[in-house]
């Protein structure tokens, strides 16, 4: 009994607390220094009171610091995808003395008079969430397209809420682009036969902008490994070539400038019966459309695509026969397997009245303060091509290459220059030079791309010849096969592919360049001899668009072929130092290049295949894609090399040598390429005169005694330049 009554005693001694100290009624009896930014000046005092500007909050406990709002976010940046924006932030640099920082959004966007700012719709989403986010970033979706907005990240903790006003916040401003279409949700069956069905189908609830184009999907149920592709413009079809009574799936989505909706529901529709009154042989003629598909691909066999037919009938929805090869309308997937035919579905700047318009439909415009030039690091078509950073607004800057109008342009010098980023502003693959965008309100106009360490493939291939592994160049070869599969699927036409045109950056990835030059070609018939201030690329054009202007992504792969042929003779001239004429003359009496030295047989059966005459039978983007990925994935595939026939035999029938390169002996040759160090050994083992030396391999060579790799190039190369001198001599021109 008498403990708890000298406990309440000492207590009381002790109760009365100095001047800096208190005793929480509730705490232990000891008296406790006021915590961090608080105080007392009087003596017994029951809690401290906060410094001016710090705060306690009633659930805080007295010997807790007093603490105060946060500081702002710190460097917010934004990243906008079509009409989701993903924002990110640090951390603020005063948390206030707090652990509880969290962030509320606050979204506005321009109104419609485009005078002030008003409150997001509710309709706008937030993931996580819009208020007391944890994280230092959001995802706001559902955001209209092409419309400003300012968000203002706040940060907030415990006791923000005690003080008024005073927000710390950090603001983004975002403008969105363009959304993709809503899917189609109204699909039904018009008329159908026993071996077609026709479908109609509305637009989307929401197209976010013009619809370019709608694919549709179908494929007879249970069969999905197997199915057609078609697109068109108008909102029906006529699927046909289908079997009777059966079932097929069909899926319909649109497309605007901003890409593909996502596909609409599944809908089953079903063909009509057999009627026993069909003649059979009506039956079986109204198959109109067989599979495009069987490819046979064998590693070391050429390449080789078995269209084995494709009739079409019955009305095509926006697109007329006339205009459009059958199999420029279809596409038909067979065990994962895609034939893509050049659908057109780029728009063209040039039809566009107003070329400005196009510009600003297909690329961003960039203020010019966000640049800053640095270098010039060469010389373009209109312009200095210069590099420097770019920071745009609530991005991390980073470099890009900018390509300049020269002063003193005429107004189409203006158009065309700006016709390229028209163009490229429509693409959108890792393996397509990427448009950041323009520059037109301040001179000089300016096109800024994504910057490219490594700079055009040719200057690069010579810089480091012989420095890649055959993987690293098939690599590449994949690289460029596969950004021009995209601008094949998509029916563009690139007209100018060489290594020239590709660029590489600083992991060695190749991406297509310049789309400056197809409307030349086309528009003025002088021009196809003189573009940029050379002649037409004959050495990389097929023989049909040489003679009779036929440019499709066939003759693109007959340049794809030459390209290859430079990638792996790093960077060599194709046809070497024989004029324009002969090439054409050469190509049209069914020479072609011979394998460059070291290249593995099967690329060049892919390059011989790309220079089929016959263009239907050269493979297809997609084909040259799939056979890289094997070889990559199976190199072994890549380890025998071109022989001596296909070195030096294949350009060239043997002939009178002595008399078409002009040397007179083996002494004259070798002296004349600086390999005069060789003249005995060459004697020495039999070669004695220029004719002998005409089937010279490398193996030879090395037979010779010719060992180093870049001897051995440049004799090999001699020797097919004497024989190219021959073609000259024989060739009637
Ligand atoms: O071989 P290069 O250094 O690479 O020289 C040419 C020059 O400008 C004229 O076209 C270089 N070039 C062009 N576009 C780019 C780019 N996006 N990144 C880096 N270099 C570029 C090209």
């Amino acid at each position: 009994m008498l403990l708890p009554a000298m406990a309440i005693v000492r207590v009381r001694a002790h109760t009365v607390c100095r001047a800096g100290f208190f005793r929480s009624v509730l705490q232990t009896p000891a008296c406790s220094k006021c915590p961090p930014h608080s105080f007392t000046r009087v003596q017994g005092s029951v809690a401290c009171t906060c410094e001016e500007g710090y705060y306690r909050r009633d659930s805080d406990p007295p010997n807790m610091a007093c603490t105060r709002p946060p500081s702002a976010p710190r460097n917010a940046i934004s990243n906008v995808n079509e009409t989701s924006v993903f924002l990110e932030w640090a951390v603020p640099e005063e948390t206030g003395g707090r652990k509880d920082v969290s962030y509320n959004i606050l979204c506005r966007k321009i109104s419609v008079d485009s005078r002030h700012y008003e409150e997001c719709d509710s309709t706008v989403r937030f993931l996580p969430q819009r208020n007391s986010l944890r994280n230092n970033s959001v995802m706001v979706a559902d955001l209209l397209a092409h419309t400003n907005y300012t968000f203002e990240v706040e940060a907030v903790n415990g006791v923000s809420e005690l003080i008024n006003p005073g927000r710390q916040f950090v603001s983004l401003n975002v403008t969105t682009n363009q959304a993709a279409p809503s899917p189609v949700s109204v699909v039904r069956k018009g008329n159908s036969g026993k071996n077609s069905i026709s479908v109609l189908w509305q637009e989307p609830d929401r197209p976010n902008g013009i619809i370019l184009e709608y694919e549709i999907k179908y494929f007879e149920k249970d069969q999905e490994t197997s199915y057609t592709i078609i697109k068109c413009k108008e909102t029906e079809l006529l699927a046909d070539g289908l079997k009777p009574s059966s079932v097929y799936i069909f899926q319909i989505r649109a497309r605007t400038s901003a890409g593909y909706g996502g596909f609409s529901r599944r809908f089953e529709f079903k063909t009509s019966p057999y009627f026993c009154s069909t003649p059979t042989v009506a039956a079986s003629s109204d198959r109109s459309q067989v599979p495009i598909v069987a490819v046979a691909i064998t590693v070391g066999v050429i390449l080789l695509a078995l269209v084995t037919g494709l009739l079409l009938s019955g009305r095509r929805c926006g697109y007329s026969k006339a205009k459009q090869e059958p199999d420029e309308e279809k596409i038909h997937f067979h065990n994962g397997h895609i034939m893509y035919p050049g659908v057109r579905t780029y728009i063209d700047p040039h039809t566009y009245e107003d070329p400005n318009q196009a510009v600003h439909e297909f690329a961003k415009e960039i203020d010019v303060s966000c640049i800053t030039i640095e270098r010039v690091i060469g010389a373009g078509e209109f312009g200095e091509v210069c590099s420097g950073p770019l920071r745009l607004p609530g991005k991390k800057e980073f470099p890009v290459a900018i390509k300049t109008l020269k002063a003193g342009y005429t107004e189409r010098q203006r158009r065309d220059f700006l016709g390229e980023a028209s163009i490229m502003g429509q693409f959108d693959h890792p393996n397509i030079i990427h448009l950041e965008g323009v520059v037109t309100k301040t001179k000089p106009v300016m096109i800024i791309t994504e910057y490219m360490e490594n700079g055009s493939l040719d200057t690069f291939l010579k810089k480091n010849d012989g420095q890649f592994t055959v993987i690293q160049l098939v690599g590449m070869l994949r690289g460029m096969a596969s950004g021009m599969r995209y601008l094949s699927d998509i029916g563009y036409v690139h007209r100018d592919l060489a290594a020239r045109n590709i660029l590489v950056n600083s992991n060695l990835v190749c991406k297509v360049s310049d789309f400056g030059l197809s409307r030349v070609l086309e528009d003025d018939a002088e021009a196809a001899y003189t573009t940029r201030g050379g002649k037409i690329p004959i050495r990389w054009t097929a023989p049909e668009a040489i003679a009779f202007r036929k440019f499709t992504s066939a003759s693109d792969v007959w340049s794809y072929g030459i390209a290859m042929w430079e990638v792996m003779s790093y960077g060599e001239r194709p046809y070497w130092e024989m004029s324009n004429q002969d090439v054409i003359k050469a190509v049209e009496e069914s020479y072609r290049l011979p394998g460059p030295m070291d290249c593995p047989v099967v690329l060049y059966h892919l390059m011989m295949a790309c220079w089929q005459k016959d263009r239907n039978s050269r493979p297809k983007f997609e084909e040259i894609v799939c056979l890289l990925d094997k070889l990559i994935r199976n190199p072994s595939s890549l380890k025998a090399l071109v022989n001596s026939s296909h070195r030096v035999s294949n350009l060239v029938e043997p002939g009178s040598l002595r008399e078409a390169s002009g040397y007179q002996s083996i002494e004259e040759w070798l002296n004349g390429i600086k390999m005069g160090r060789y003249v005995e050994l060459f004697m020495d083992s039999g070669y004695t005169s220029v004719e002998v030396v005409s089937h010279m391999t490398v193996d030879d060579l090395r037979r010779v005694g010719v060992n180093l790799a870049g001897h051995q190039k440049k004799i090999i190369n001699s020797i097919q330049e004497m024989r190219v001198s021959l073609v000259n001599n024989t060739i009637p021109i």
